[in-house]
């Protein structure tokens, strides 16, 4: 193997079959029963199948489970911190048994894997929670994920491997820890420090690195985590262009690009302890640990949920035992009088240092304004910019909400009108009555019904969005939640503005502009909105407007003037 580091636990793990014994693994498999694996589960599987989870075999099962929350450790005595668990239906464990044997599949059916079951449990979910993470808010993403998202079950077993997951995208960099060992081997380096990232990286981090290796004599391996970050993180595509360009700027032959298909967790100092492990079975003598790391930033009291060196402090405590050295970094801050980066405890009275937060970073992109040499590379900022564009060139939904009648279709219409007199963006409507007809034609006007409506909208309107087109959506909308669900699907995409056509029933059912109301009052039309169904009226609206005051065209005259001001169009 080449390794000049033991693998953790003393074995690399590598569970594939090969050949034969593979194809008829397959075709065994294919009479078992069959779990679809998560995006998450699909990561785990992945590194525990290539043996970068060395030394574990499968899905830990419940004694390894409990010791692992307890203290960190396997119940062999092996030092691991973060439990890897597959989490399943009730219905699904239901009719499983131990010793049983379980086809794990891809999110397209292909077979990864087969388990063979060990126990099956119902965890304590808060209680992992407050183990692992020391919170039960959910703002913390593992927490929420764990309490909201994973299956109620737990199964533990060993894997045997059948097909590795395929990846379609930067296949030249993705390694095993087997073929990352042995290309460094090739390349004859003897040490090598790993960067974790989930961000772009800019000029400090370069700095780090460069450091980090200069100070220990030994070569970098940039090891970007490709699989799940956290929510709202810039997409792993992007990053990974960013990262080619950076790398551009090291000492030729001195550093490497990797991905990493992994599912972190934010979990602060029990990951960063896992992340070590993790770069120790690819080969690394090295991991630099900077401030926060693996932090999910801050909990719903606005604490942080982790000091900013408790990562630090956890692995110096556990130094010996996991064989892999820590090089801890201080937070770098550019020092304009020196016209070089700093690590913050150097920097004196007299220094001027500079920084640009992650916060102040997105503003600039969205607003395309100036982002500074001494920040970051100019070859990284043209991709971030290719990725997000400022606001006037992004995507766009407007959602209006309200009665019927009210005069969500006429002022939607006009200002449908306007945008495309503007131009530079298509513009889609979709009308309540007229998505009725072409979308939803099959659906009525109970809770559930609308909720689907409503929810077939939001997901058009994403789709226009995702791809720089304005959405107009113009449906009664009445329940709060489902609004919801839509603006948080939308948001991450591009822009999104609701806007709350708030005329009165009363103005409404005076106008009758269908009859409906009519119809409505003599029972006539059931479950009519205002009438005998709820509306729930927006508590959050970007903006209200009630048509007894101002036309239709004067109403979205108001909401270009909106759009301008929050920088959508120009
Ligand atoms: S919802 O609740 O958002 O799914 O409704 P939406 O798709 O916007 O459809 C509303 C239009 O359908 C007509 N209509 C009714 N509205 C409310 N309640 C009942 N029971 C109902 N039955 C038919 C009505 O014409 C609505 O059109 P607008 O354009 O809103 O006046």
């Amino acid at each position: 193997m080449g390794a000049f580091k033991e693998p953790h636990g003393g074995e690399l793990k590598n569970l594939y079959l090969q050949g034969n014994a593979a194809a008829a693994e397959k075709q065994a498999a294919g009479e078992y029963p069959s779990w679809d694996l998560t995006e998450r589960q699909l990561c785990d599987i992945e590194l525990i199948l290539n043996g970068a989870f060395s030394p574990l075999e499968g899905f830990l099962n419940r004694d390894d489970y409990a010791a692992v929350l307890d203290g960190m450790r396997l119940v062999n005595g092996v030092l691991w911190p973060m439990p890897i668990t597959l989490d399943v239906s009730e219905a699904f464990a239901a009719d499983l048994s131990s010793g049983d044997k379980v086809a794990l599949r891809d999110l397209e059916g292909v077979i990864i894997a087969t388990l063979e079951v060990g126990d099956i449990w119902t965890p304590d979910k808060e209680a992992e929670a407050k183990a692992v993470y020391g919170s039960n808010d959910d703002k913390h993403p593992a927490v929420h994920y764990l309490k909201h998202v994973a299956h109620p079950v737990y199964v533990g077993g060993k894997l045997t491997g059948i097909e590795a997951p395929m990846h379609y995208d930067f296949k030249h960099l993705r390694d095993t820890p087997a073929e990352l060992r042995s290309r460094f081997k090739k390349l004859g380096w003897r040490k090598v420090v790993a960067f974790q990232t989930r961000n772009p990286m800019h000029r400090a981090h370069q700095e780090i690195t460069l450091r980090a290796a200069r100070d220990v004599e030994a070569n970098l391996l940039i090891h970007p985590v490709v699989g799940m970050t956290k929510p709202g993180d810039v997409d792993h595509y992007t990053r990974v262009r960013c990262y080619e360009h950076l790398l551009t700027q090291y000492p030729e032959q001195t550093s490497m690009l990797s991905l990493l298909p992994l599912a972190m967790r934010m979990g602060g100092p029990r990951e960063a302890l896992w992340h070590a492990i993790i770069r120790k079975n690819y080969g690394c003598t090295h991991i630099i640990i900077g401030r926060d790391h693996a932090g999910p930033g801050q909990d719903s009291k606005g604490k942080d949920f982790y000091g900013p060196y408790d990562a630090q402090e956890l692995l110096q405590a556990h130094a010996d035992e996991l064989d892999i050295t820590m090089v801890p970094f201080r937070m770098m801050v550019y020092a304009e009088n020196r016209a070089q980066y700093i690590p913050i405890d150097e920097a004196t009275d007299a220094d001027q240092t500079l920084n640009i937060s992650g916060t102040e970073l997105r503003r600039r992109l969205q607003e395309g304004l100036d982002i500074p040499e001494w920040f970051s590379f100019a070859d990284v900022v043209a991709e971030l910019r290719r990725t997000h564009p400022p606001r006037d060139r992004q995507g766009l939904t407007v959602f209006f909400t309200g009665l019927s009648g009210s005069g969500k279709s006429t002022i939607a219409n006009a200002l449908m009108s306007k945008l495309m007199e503007i131009g530079g963006r298509h513009v889609s409507l979709l009308d309540g009555d007229v998505v009725r007809k072409n979308l939803s034609s099959e659906l009525g006007f109970s809770k559930e019904h609308r909720d689907l409506n409503i929810r077939r909208i939001g997901y058009v309107a994403s789709e226009i969005t995702k791809n720089g087109g304005i959405a107009i959506c113009a449906p009664i909308a009445p329940y709060a939640a489902t609004r919801r669900h839509v603006r948080e699907t939308i948001a991450p995409l591009g822009g999104f503005i609701e806007i709350h056509v708030s005329t009165s029933l009363e103005e409404c059912e005076k106008r009758d502009r269908k009859g409906l109301y009519a119809l409505a009052r003599a029972g006539k039309i059931k479950e009519f909105t205002g009438i005998s169904d709820p509306y729930e009226t927006p508590e959050n609206a970007e903006m209200v407007i009630d048509t007894i005051d101002i036309s239709p065209d004067l109403a979205a005259h108001r909401i270009l003037v909106k759009l301008e001001s929050m920088g959508f169009i120009r």
